[in-house]
């Protein structure tokens, strides 16, 4: 009798370590994935950081020299890269937006002298353009 007791409460505490070390094993699993889970979330949130956006917008010009002056504004002011389409009038920049916007290409552009997303340039700026450069008629 005594003997199977002993027997008996040895089983069982085999059986109660196996069965902690088991949740233990679980416990550590679960941190091991949830801690993955945060390490997707760290290299989502970097990827969304580095995000280049692409904007196109209206902008007034006439020759070459407006497409260098007019890609060479938006790049200066923050954008990846500017692409500006002479015969379309359209600028097209591709920027991180917590780098630049474009309200502020927009304004730098307006400075220079060409009409940009919409507005016109202050007559001043526009009478600073080379001859070559004067869009209005
Ligand atoms: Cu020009």
């Amino acid at each position: 009798m005594k003997t199977e007791k002993f027997l008996l409460l040895l089983v069982l505490t085999g059986l109660f370590s196996i069965t902690v070390s088991a949740q233990h094993n679980h416990a550590a699993m679960g941190g091991g994935s949830s801690s993955n889970m945060n390490m997707n979330m760290n290299q989502d949130t970097h990827a969304s950081m580095v995000h280049l956006k692409t904007e196109t917008l209206k902008v007034s010009g006439k020759c070459q020299m407006c497409i260098a002056r007019i890609e060479k504004i938006a790049t200066e002011n923050g954008a990846a890269s500017a692409d500006w389409d002479l015969k379309a009038q359209m600028l097209t920049i591709v920027f991180d937006p917590s780098v630049t916007s474009v309200d502020n290409i927009c304004y730098k552009l307006l400075k220079a002298g060409h009409d940009s997303g919409g507005i016109r340039a202050k007559d001043k700026a526009y009478n600073s353009l080379p001859e070559c450069c004067k869009y209005r008629n």
